[in-house]
Order: structure tokens, then C-alpha cells, then sequence
């Protein structure tokens, strides 16, 4: 039976997915990115100094990351690098990013696949954001319609969290959530000018100052996201958790695992990083080669040539394309599949014992849970990998603050080159990012990037062999073919933005 469950809902993007279910069990699973973009083509022929403002536009969630890979591709192409303030300040921006983009996942995005937002019904209490949302669901419940408004409703049928104050205190701090996402991106908007699109974050560092009543504005809001992160998210992931272990073994990818590392600590992008890069192919953890990236478009809409290298990349779209059923493209590093986002961080990190906070939040928590580090590749996984690097990030941000030396410079100085490349690597919240920019005559003569999403929700390569997402679909058992929450909720943990995946 084949059965289709798009558009997935509460994502970034439009995804449609085509599942062919035997025996209840999903036996393939095809990703299926529905636009066409391209960013790439926009940036040929315009100053190099546009890249790190127009990659911004290929997202509102992850911008800061387009802006921060752009940057660093250009510094290694300007041969330039930024003063540590400048270097700082970026961190700040995209940490600060990071911290909101958790929590909107989990709460708006993903909590709703657990949480059962009937349970408000049986609120009491005063609480004036639970009372108005109490009395919205009801209203939709009574209307009959058969698809009541969203963000609350519909949603698929299946087990949903049980324990009454359990669910209503989840919807609380979802409400609670939406205010650490504006103090979040407020914060980020204090070195980075605004959100979403940054106009401060540059290739050399940062256009705004280091002043101390900035950085105190910075640290109190970031405190602020810390606590909310100990005390509520926190117990959110672990409640869920503790009522859906099924889901430690559910959505488990089947390639390895892919980070860049997120969030240097010296002055340029290869010095070491707060959470270290690396591929993770069984147990074993190689450092990355950007030349051992290629990206299949076999199964894509593009009739340019296949498996090609980063720097050779081209694009041509071809919509009539039998073969292709996606506008993704299928990167694969050394022809291997590989999911990237915060379990690849973790486990990247993890498997080189580099970070000993993550050694350290990795073990309390399998412990905790029974589950083996490696069991961080699952639904579950995915969502407490997002709480582990928010914890430490948090941490980080408050410490990096006391470095900044108010009043030095935070920004180099930069001449454009008639000819030199650059490749620029980062962590996106979704995963590793890559940018890479040839520079002729002054100008972008090719630009590519490689986008976390474009990683994990890929079609088939030009070996058959499925991408990440969709590897991790098949062998899922769904109670309903025709509604499957379980394959929703495998979707839902990579947290893809199909935006970025086809930019
Ligand atoms: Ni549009 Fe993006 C992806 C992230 S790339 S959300 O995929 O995170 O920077």
C-alpha cells in the first residue's frame, strides 16, 4: 500500500513524504522536497560582500548560521581574520540562535506529537494564557469541524502523554517557551542588529561595539533562556521520555554521522570549537575533508551532472525529470549516507571525548534513561541531543561575555581579491553547513552550500541507497497506514527545514 503523509505539518517548509507500507510496517520511504529556489544562481556575478545578506533570505529560522558560514567562507577567501572580539560576538549571535531555535522545535514543532492538548479541558485554575487556550480548544472540539484550526488541532490519532498535570504543564511551558524565544532572539539582535536577517554579522567579525551595557543586557536575557532550559525543558524531554521509551529505538538512521563543530574558541574557524567536528562511521571518528563531499542528484530535479565535488557543484533545474522526485539534492560524504544536526553533535563530540561537559550530560542521561550513548541516534535521541547542546551552549555564552574586551576592535579590515576560494563550516541547530565561494574578477563566479536539512531529508543517491530521514522511516511499525503518527514523529526529530534543503 502506498500512502502519502503530506504535507507534514509543523515543519518549516513544504514536505511530502511517500511511504509504502507492508504488514503495517513501513517498507520504503521517500522524501519528497516540493520547490525550487535557488540561491546559488542568484548569488553568480554580485559582489562577494552581498553573500553573507542574501544566503540569510534562504531561511528565517537559521540565518545567523547562513551569515556565520558565509563569513568564515569569505575570511578564508579575503585571507582575513576577525580580532577576538569580533570572533566572540559572532559566537554570541549564533549561540543565542541555537537556544531559541531548541525550544521552538520542541514545543511548537515536536511537543504536540506527545502532549495532549485535550487535557486543558480538565484545567481549574487562573492561569490566564491556560484558561484562554482551555477555552479555544474546547470551542474548536464543539464546532464539529472536521479540521479545527491550528497550532493545537488536528492532529493524528495514537497514545498521547496520560498524566493530566503532566500534559498541562507542558502546554504551560509552551506558552512560557514563546517568551524565551523573543528574549532569545532579542538577545541575538543586540550584537547582531535584528532578527531574523542580521545586518552586523560580517566576513571580519561584527559591525556593533562591545559595550558593557550591551553584554549586560546579553547576559541577563541569556540567564533568563538558561534557567528556563534547567527547569522546564529539561524535565519536558526527560516526561516524554519516561512515558514513550519505545521511541529510544524508533527512527534510528542507518549511515553514519556527520558535525563541523559548533562555535570556535580561538581567533579563526579551524581553531578548536566548543563542541568538536568530525564523521562518525561505526565507532570510529575522522576529521572532515570537504573534498569528500559530493552531492547525487539521480533521484533529483536536475539534469547537471551527478556525485559532483563542492567546488565543481552546478545547477540545473529540470522539473520534468522522470527519475527525480525531489528537489533536494543527496550529499554524501565518501559516497556514505550521513545525518547531521544535535545528535551528530553529541555523538561526534562524544565518541573523541572532547567535551568532558558532554561526556559528562551524555552518560547522566543515558543512565538515567537505560539507553546505550549510541541510542542518541533515535527519535528520542534527537530531542535530548537538542537539550544537551543547550545546556552547554548556555554555559558557553555566559563565559564567552566575560572574554569580550569592551571598547577593542570588532572587525578586521578586508580587501576583496580578483581570484581565491573559500570554504566556510559551521552548525546550524539542523546540522553541519557548508559555504563555499569562488571569487573571479572580484566577484561570486560560484557559490554553493551544502545545508543540514539537504543532508538529512535527501532522496535516494546515485546508488539507490536512501537518505537519512528516509533510512529512518523504514522497519517502523504504524498502528494506522493512513495517519501514521510514528512516522510523523521520526520526521518531526530531525526538525527539517525544507527550505534551507532546497535554497
Ligand atoms: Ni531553515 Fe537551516 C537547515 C538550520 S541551514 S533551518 O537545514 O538549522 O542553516
Amino acid at each position: 500500500m502506498r500512502v502519502e503523509i503530506g504535507p507534514v505539518t509543523r515543519l518549516e517548509g513544504h514536505l511530502n513524504v511517500l511511504t509504502t507500507i507492508e504488514e503495517n510496517t513501513i517498507v520504503e520511504a521517500k522524501c519528497v522536497g516540493e520547490m525550487f529556489r535557488g540561491f546559488e544562481m542568484i548569488l553568480r556575478g554580485r559582489d562577494p560582500l552581498d553573500a553573507q545578506q542574501i544566503t540569510q533570505r534562504i531561511c528565517g529560522v537559521c540565518p545567523y548560521a547562513h551569515a556565520i558560514a558565509s563569513s568564515y567562507a569569505q575570511e578564508q577567501a579575503y585571507g582575513i581574520q576577525p580580532p577576538a572580539n569580533g570572533r566572540i560576538l559572532h559566537n554570541l549571535i549564533q549561540g543565542a540562535n541555537h537556544l531559541y531555535d531548541y525550544l521552538l522545535h520542541f514545543y511548537q514543532l515536536a511537543a504536540l506529537d506527545f502532549v495532549d492538548i485535550t487535557a486543558v479541558l480538565k484545567y481549574q485554575g487562573r492561569d490566564a494564557s491556560l484558561v484562554k487556550v482551555r477555552d479555544w480548544v474546547k470551542a474548536e472540539l464543539a464546532s464539529g469541524k472536521k479540521y479545527p484550526a491550528a497550532p493545537f488541532l488536528p492532529r493524528q490519532d495514537g497514545r498521547y502523554l496520560e498524566d493530566t498535570e503532566a500534559n498541562i504543564s507542558a502546554v504551560k511551558n509552551y506558552l512560557e517557551a514563546m517568551e524565551m524565544q523573543i528574549i532569545g532572539n532579542q538577545a541575538a539582535a543586540i550584537f547582531g542588529g535584528k532578527f531574523p536577517h542580521s545586518t552586523a554579522i560580517f566576513p571580519g567579525g561584527c559591525t556593533q561595539e562591545a559595550r558593557t551595557d550591551l553584554i549586560a543586557a546579553y547576559r541577563s536575557k541569556i540567564k533568563k533562556i538558561r534557567n528556563f532550559i534547567h527547569e522546564k525543558y529539561l524535565s519536558d524531554i526527560l516526561a516524554v521520555a519516561g512515558a514513550f521509551p519505545d521511541y529510544w529505538r524508533i527512527g534510528v538512521s542507518q549511515g553514519g554521522m556527520l558535525s563541523y563543530g559548533l562555535l570556535p574558541t580561538g581567533p579563526t574557524p579551524d581553531s578548536d570549537r566548543l563542541m568538536a567536528g568530525g564523521v562518525l562511521l561505526g565507532d570510529q571518528v575522522a576529521p572532515v575533508d570537504f573534498e569528500a563531499i559530493s552531492q547525487d542528484v539521480a533521484h533529483s530535479k536536475y539534469s547537471s551532472a551527478s556525485g559532483q565535488s563542492v567546488r565543481n557543484s552546478a545547477i540545473t533545474p529540470a522539473p520534468q525529470k522522470k527519475a527525480g522526485y525531489s528537489w533536494i539534492k543527496a550529499p554524501r560524504y565518501q559516497n556514505n549516507m550521513m545525518e547531521v544536526g544535535p545528535a551528530a553533535r553529541v555523538l561526534v563530540d562524544y565518541h573523541q571525548g572532547h567535551n568532558p561537559r558532554i561526556k559528562e550530560l551524555v552518560e547522566h542521561f543515558a543512565g538515567q534513561a537505560g539507553i546505550k550513548p549510541a541510542q542518541l541516534n533515535s527519535v528520542l535521541g534527537r530531542h535530548l541531543s537538542r537539550g544537551i547542546c543547550a545546556v552547554v551552549i548556555a554555559d558557553f555564552l555566559l563565559a564567552e561575555t566575560e572574554r569580550l574586551e569592551p571598547g577593542a576592535p570588532t572587525m578586521a579590515e578586508l580587501s576583496i581579491p580578483a581570484e581565491a576560494e573559500g570554504f566556510g563550516a559551521t552548525e546550524a541547530s539542523r546540522g553541519a553547513l557548508l559555504h563555499y565561494v569562488r571569487l573571479e574578477d572580484h566577484k561570486i563566479a560560484t557559490y554553493e552550500c551544502v545545508v543540514p536539512t539537504t543532508w538529512n531529508s535527501s532522496p535516494q543517491d546515485d546508488r539507490n541507497q536512501p537518505g537519512a530521514m528516509e533510512s529512518a522511516l523504514v522497519g517502523t511499525r504504524v498502528a494506522d497506514p493512513q495517519q501514521q503518527i510514528e512516522a510523523n514523529r521520526i520526521i518531526r526529530s530531525f526538525d527539517p527545514c525544507m527550505a534551507c534543503s532546497v535554497h
